[in-house]
Parts: structure tokens; C-alpha cells; sequence
């Protein structure tokens, strides 16, 4: 075949430079707190005294050592949940830390913890929940320049943010200044999501958006902890009609580039209940979710809910950071590092095989246009034992495979190689997991993609 020294055409979506930075990350933190903490609720019903919440042992910077150490690379606080509660002094509304006895009236947890981020190298971001059971105004325009008073104080005196998250839950039972009513409003349209999206850009122009019609990210459909066994990043834009396989698994066809993010808690609840101390996922279960996320071409957002005390439960800090450790320690040696690689077909020698492990994520192996299949082998000098490939498709051309196989060799016998994860789409990353298995040639055979492919980085371990 002919030698092609020019890169293929994008097929398109592809991501923005902020969203391939965002997709990087991979893992980060989320906080739940408020006085749903103080008084052992979920969705608090918005009536509770702005004198409940009294954490007498809080340390954001505390916080975030924990998280660092636990490999979370930012944190995304609650800085109001569905009950109203603001954690800083805001002036859209009394009910806020601000008449709380925490500091006597003088804290701002999202001023503390903002500048704990920023002290540690953590990005900080911010969820402010759309949905108030406090506010009286809510259901009425009001409420809609009350909410973007909110959204204004968070995106101007704190950060930078690296997302802003509002919530999809919306509308029903409330508190609603005493009305003790069930209000329903239209999600998409009631609270002038275009104007909250420009306030959040025009500030913090790298930051992702979750959840509302202008999503730059996608939620992953469930709260488990799984990101569809085949996800795409390409989506059609969301609205709250979307449905949850869309969520789930991307749309080959999607003409947007919405990469998936997978929330989760450590523990049954996303708010602290002394009666879940015992139910805290544990290192094992927390690695499971690792791949079946961030391995499935996701980012994981795992939430550590906050003690009344306003502290992270040792219990909790314990397993998180075994968790990192462990899986630190499955992926850290990749025996394809020295492997010698060829393929059936190479665009150029500018995309040679070799691109996927030469270190650098700017370059790939790429096929010729006709060609949107290939075969990649790695030939090893001696035998190694391996039980785990991650492999990367240099996304900034979009995402393309749709298949893929696996098949090993020793001393010139061939075998399957049967994983316990599904080898369908790949994306940003993909990991999968099978027995170990001792081998001198894994070889992959990527068997369907949208076009030629673009590989950017294979590893194994
Ligand atoms: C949901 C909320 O209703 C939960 O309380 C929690 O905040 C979770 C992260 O999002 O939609």
C-alpha cells in the first residue's frame, strides 16, 4: 500500500481542548453536605433552622489532603442541595450559613474549601442545586433571579471552577416558605439555563457544565457506579426526554461530543447516616467501579459524605485510599513497554505501530482511509503474565472503534484471551480485565471502527 504521510480527516464529534482536559482527569471527589447531615435526611424538606447545621470539627484543608491522598484530582461541593441550604453568606436568600452557629455566623465553606483547592492543587468545582424546597419564590420568576443570584456570587467570588453541576432532580414536595406544597415547574425551560451557562463560561471559560439543556458533559444515567459496557462519547444533545440508555451507552450517530461522567458514593447515601458506617464500599468494590468507569471511557465523580462533626469517616478515607493504592499498583507496570509492535496495515511511517507505546499521547498509529479495521501484535523477548489492557484512541480525530479482540501466544501457540469486560467501543480509555495469562504476543484485532483507526496508547499489566 501506499505510504500516507497526511493525518485522516476528524470524524467528527470530537472533544474541545477543555473537554479532552477534563476527560484527563478522570477521577475526582464529591462532597455532600448541608443540614441533611445534622438531621439524618436525604432530600430535606427545606423547613429545617438555619441553626441545625453546627459542624464543630471541620478543616477544608484536612479535606483535601484526604482526597489527595485518596488520588481524587478535584472536588465538587454542595454548596446548596435541594433544601435551600446555602454554604456560603449568600445575599439571595436568609437562609444560608451565615445564621448558623458554624464560626458564629462568620464561615464560607465554599471560601474555605475553594482556597484549600487551590493551596493543594486540587480542582474545585461547584454543584448548586436548581431545585429549592425552602425558598418561597420557587415555581415563580422570582425564584429564577434568585437562583442566578446564586449562580453569580458561586462563579464570581470563588474558584476557578472546573464544573459547575446542576442537578437534573426537580420540583415537587416542599417547604416553600411555609406554603408546604407540591410545585412543579418545566426543567428545561423554567430556569434560563442559556443565561446560567453564559454567566458560568464567561468566567470560568474551561469549565464542563453538567446536567440542564446545555450540557457539556453527560451524566452516566445511574447512580451505581457503571458507565454502559459500550460508551460512546458522541451523544445527541440532552434534555430531560432523553432517555437513559442515552445516557448510558452515547449514540454512535450523536452529533455532540458529550463525554459520560459516573457519580457514585462510597456509601448507600450521598449524605451522612451514622447507621451506614458499616456499609462503606469497600477497597475491592471501589476498584470494580474504577473499571467499570474511567475503564469504560468515563469519568468517576465519587462522593465522600461529610460527618456532622464535618469531617471525612476514617472508615471511609481508609478504603478510599486502599482503593487508590491498589489500583496505583495493578496499572503501574506495563509490560509493553520494550514489546517490539507491528500491524497489518500502517497510514505512514509518521503512524507506525509503534506510536502506542512510544510515550507520547500526541502521537497514534493510524490506518489508511479504506482500511477501518487493523491488526496490532507485541512481541515480547520473554514470557510475561498479564491480566489487564488499556488501550486509547487519540480522540482529538473523534472516537472510531467499534470492535475489537484479543488473542495471546506462547512459543508460537495461540489462544483466546477471554475477558471479563466487554471489547466494544474505546474512546479516551479503555481497560479491560481477564485471568491472568503468561504470553510472549498479545496481538488485538480491532474489527469494526467509523473509519480508519487512530490509537494513541496501548498498555498492559
Ligand atoms: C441527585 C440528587 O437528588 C441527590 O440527592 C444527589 O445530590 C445526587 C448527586 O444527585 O440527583
Amino acid at each position: 500500500m501506499f505510504s500516507c504521510t497526511k493525518a485522516p480527516e476528524p470524524l467528527y464529534p470530537v472533544p474541545s481542548d477543555n473537554q479532552l482536559a477534563w476527560q484527563q482527569l478522570e477521577t475526582y471527589a464529591f462532597l455532600h453536605f448541608g443540614p441533611n447531615t445534622f438531621n439524618d435526611k436525604e432530600w430535606g424538606y427545606g423547613d429545617a433552622p438555619a441553626s441545625s447545621f453546627n459542624p464543630t470539627n471541620l478543616d477544608c484543608e484536612r479535606w483535601v489532603l484526604i482526597l489527595k491522598a485518596c488520588g481524587m484530582k478535584g472536588v465538587i461541593l454542595t454548596a446548596k442541595h435541594h433544601d435551600g441550604f446555602c454554604l456560603w453568606p449568600t445575599e439571595s436568600t436568609d437562609y444560608n450559613i451565615s445564621n448558623s452557629p458554624y464560626k458564629n455566623g462568620k464561615g464560607d465553606i465554599v471560601r474555605e474549601l475553594s482556597d484549600a483547592c487551590r493551596k493543594y492543587g486540587l480542582k474545585f468545582g461547584i454543584y448548586c442545586s436548581p431545585w429549592d424546597r425552602h425558598d418561597a419564590r420557587y415555581g415563580f420568576p422570582e425564584y429564577v433571579e434568585t437562583y442566578h443570584k446564586q449562580i453569580d456570587e458561586l462563579t464570581k467570588n470563588y474558584g476557578p471552577l472546573f464544573e459547575f453541576w446542576f442537578d437534573g432532580a426537580n420540583g415537587g414536595n416542599g417547604f416553600y416558605g411555609g406554603a408546604n406544597e407540591k410545585r412543579s415547574i418545566d426543567p428545561d425551560n423554567y430556569y434560563d439555563y442559556q443565561r446560567a451557562k453564559e454567566t458560568v463560561l464567561s468566567r470560568h471559560p474551561d469549565a464542563m457544565i453538567f446536567g440542564g439543556p446545555y450540557q457539556t458533559v453527560r451524566w452516566i444515567g445511574n447512580e451505581n457506579g457503571v458507565a454502559g459496557a459500550t460508551n460512546w462519547c458522541n451523544a445527541p444533545q440532552i434534555t430531560s426526554n432523553t432517555s437513559l440508555k442515552i445516557n448510558t451507552f452515547g449514540s454512535e450517530r450523536g452529533t455532540e461530543w458529550l463525554p459520560s461522567e459516573v457519580d457514585v458514593s462510597i456509601r448507600p447515601g450521598w449524605f451522612y447516616h451514622k447507621n451506614e458506617d458499616n456499609m462503606v464500599k469497600t477497597p475491592f468494590e471501589l476498584c470494580d467501579i474504577y473499571y467499570k468507569s474511567v475503564g469504560r471511557n468515563a469519568n468517576l465523580l465519587l462522593n465522600f459524605p461529610i460527618t456532622p462533626e464535618g469531617e471525612i469517616c476514617l472508615i471511609d478515607y481508609v478504603n478510599a485510599s486502599f482503593y487508590h493504592m491498589d489500583i496505583t499498583k495493578e496499572l503501574s507496570h506495563n509490560l509493553l513497554a520494550d514489546a517490539k509492535v507491528t500491524a497489518d496495515d500502517e497510514r505512514g511511517s509518521r503512524f507506525a505501530a509503534n506510536k502506542v507505546n512510544d510515550n507520547n499521547p500526541d502521537t497514534y498509529w493510524a490506518t489508511h482511509d479504506d482500511y477501518p479495521y487493523g491488526t496490532i501484535s507485541f512481541s515480547m523477548d520473554k514470557p510475561v503474565t498479564m491480566s489487564r489492557l488499556m488501550i486509547q484512541e487519540y480522540v482529538k480525530l473523534g472516537q472510531r472503534v467499534k470492535s475489537f479482540y484479543l488473542e495471546g501466544a506462547l512459543d508460537g501457540e495461540y489462544f483466546p484471551i477471554r475477558t471479563y469486560d466487554t471489547t466494544s467501543t474505546v474512546g479516551y480509555k479503555r481497560i479491560v480485565r481477564f485471568d491472568p495469562v503468561e504470553l510472549d504476543k498479545l496481538i488485538i484485532y480491532f474489527d469494526e471502527s467509523r473509519g480508519p483507526l487512530c490509537i494513541s496508547n496501548i498498555e498492559a499489566y
